[in-house]
């Protein structure tokens, strides 16, 4: 594989638009949006007493290398006066690195793939809707594939 993929989502104030907000800005940051999926109205993983999230998945392209982009990802969010109430719980906007292409990272910062993102139906759905073919770097199984239990 030789794309990247981030997850979009927000389940504070205007989610739609906060998503929106984010395509706006990382565009302005220099990080070219060449795919995005749709925009995913999802009931809350984790922790499960908060309102509805609206997600969304996008594969970029950047110069950046993965700690680069994640610095971007979380200056974007700072810039978008991010608001986490507590963990796993309500924001106004998440940006996570899904995968950098092959990449295979393991350090304090970032964990590559995404550690989690195929219990997750509101990743798996959407990435399969924009790279149906693309394979996980470590399973090595189609994102078709790890989508349908959601399904
Ligand atoms: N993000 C979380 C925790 N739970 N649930 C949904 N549906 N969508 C999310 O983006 C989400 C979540 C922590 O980042
Ligand atoms: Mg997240
Ligand atoms: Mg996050």
């Amino acid at each position: 594989m030789n794309n990247i993929y981030i997850a979009l989502g927000s389940n504070l104030e205007n989610k739609e638009e906060n998503i929106l907000t984010a395509y706006k800005k990382l565009e302005e940051h220099g990080i070219k949006i060449k795919n995005k999926s749709s925009l995913l109205r999802t009931k809350p993983y984790g922790v499960t007493d908060q309102p509805d999230f609206v997600n969304s998945v996008i594969e970029v392209e950047t110069t950046l290398n993965p700690l680069e982009l994640l610095e971007e990802l979380l200056t974007i969010e700072l810039e978008m006066g991010r608001k986490r109430l507590r963990h796993w719980g309500e924001r106004n906007i998440d940006l996570d690195l899904l995968l950098y292409k092959d990449e295979v990272l393991d350090t304090e910062k970032l964990v590559l793939p995404h550690p989690d993102m195929t219990n997750r139906d509101f990743v798996m759905l959407p990435l399969a809707e924009i790279a149906p073919e693309e394979v996980h770097p470590l399973l090595k199984i189609s994102f078709k594939e790890l989508a349908k239990k959601f399904q």
